[in-house]
């Protein structure tokens, strides 16, 4: 299988093991880890247990010790059937969080579709913003990451989770959502938003069935490749979605519940990461960071990186500390 990293024999000198991690962010020559904090009463992974100042920010620093590289700031949640809430409600949730965990140092990413959270967050000290809608939902969106220059993850979406299952029609998901992704890159990067600090996201879940999804993880390289010099690199957020629990559903056909789709979400994530992936989104960190870590020495000994991670290694362009 091609992988997100190919490269030919002679650009392969030049490459690192993993896609390039955009500017401001931590390079750890693997694939990294993202916990999450959805500040919200009702998300379908965690819903409540993080809702309120003091347990989110609690929750975050935990994240943090455990090994998240990056801790994930989200107030609205985006649930099957979920109800928008006002930004001042979404300001309300997120605002002392975010402040207070970049005051502490924890490198922080702010789930968001609208321009005036993420600018309150990137003023507090944000360092990517993370868009579900991929610009879609607030036109002001991309103007201001490009105006703040931090990183940007550009989500596949096709609209708000309060009916997004009728949207999941697909003759070939994977070209579609290229394509669908391509068409926002461009679009993004003509307002300004710099390439190098974009990242892309498949949108697992977000007008997607199972099938659509397995399909899409097993089609990672390609969806990376969006025609540009360099492939991007990909976010992939698995954890504890619904289509782990019915893949582990009991024998009557219940789905398994999402806080005992952890395991699955690990297997998921190594082998995202063993294919390419710059970055995992999670819940539940400790496991994760090793299995992105055993992903790595995976690509290393050539599982799927091969001959380009090979003699990256060789050129002592890899920190085994890490691996
Ligand atoms: N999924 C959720 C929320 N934010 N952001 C990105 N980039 N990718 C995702 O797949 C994603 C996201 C919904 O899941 P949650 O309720 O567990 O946070």
């Amino acid at each position: 299988m091609a992988t997100i990293h190919e490269a030919s024999p002679r650009q392969a000198e030049h490459q690192p093991v993993g896609p390039v991690t955009p500017a401001g962010l931590p390079d750890r020559g693997r694939c990294l880890v993202m916990g999450v904090i959805n500040v919200t009463p009702d998300s379908f992974s965690d819903g409540g247990a993080w809702y309120g100042a003091d347990r989110a920010i609690a929750h975050g620093l935990d994240l943090a010790t455990a090994g998240a590289d990056i801790v994930d700031v989200g107030g609205e949640s985006t649930r099957p059937g979920a109800q928008r809430i006002s930004a001042a409600e979404e300001l309300r949730r997120v605002g002392p969080v975010i402040s207070t965990l970049a005051a502490e140092g924890v490198p922080v990413s702010v789930d968001t579709m609208r321009a005036e959270i993420a600018e309150f967050a990137v003023a507090a000290g944000a360092r990517i913003v993370n868009d579900v809608s991929g610009g879609l939902a607030d036109p002001a969106m991309p103007r201001l990451v490009a105006k703040a220059g931090v990183p940007y993850v550009v989500m596949h979406w096709r609209g708000y989770s309060h009916d997004m299952y009728s949207r999941a029609v697909y003759a070939d998901v994977v070209s579609e959502v290229r394509d669908e992704l391509r068409r926002r890159v461009e679009t993004v990067i003509g307002e300004g938003v710099d390439p190098s600090l974009l990242i892309v996201d498949p949108g697992l879940g977000f007008a997607k069935r199972p099938d659509h999804n397995w399909e899409l993880l097993t089609h990672l390289d390609e969806l990376a490749d969006l025609g540009r010099a360099r492939p991007f690199p990909v976010l992939v957020g698995a954890s504890r979605k619904r289509f782990l629990g019915r893949l582990l559903a009991s024998a009557d056909g219940t789905p398994r519940p999402f806080a005992e789709c952890d395991d699955a979400t690990v297997a998921v994530s190594a082998l995202a990461a063993a294919a390419g992936a710059w970055c995992v989104r999670v819940h539940e960190v400790p496991a994760n960071a090793d299995a992105v870590r055993v992903a790595a020495a995976w690509r290393l000994a050539g599982g799927a990186a091969g001959p380009a991670a090979r003699r990256a290694d060789r050129a002592g362009k890899v920190d085994h500390g890490d691996l």
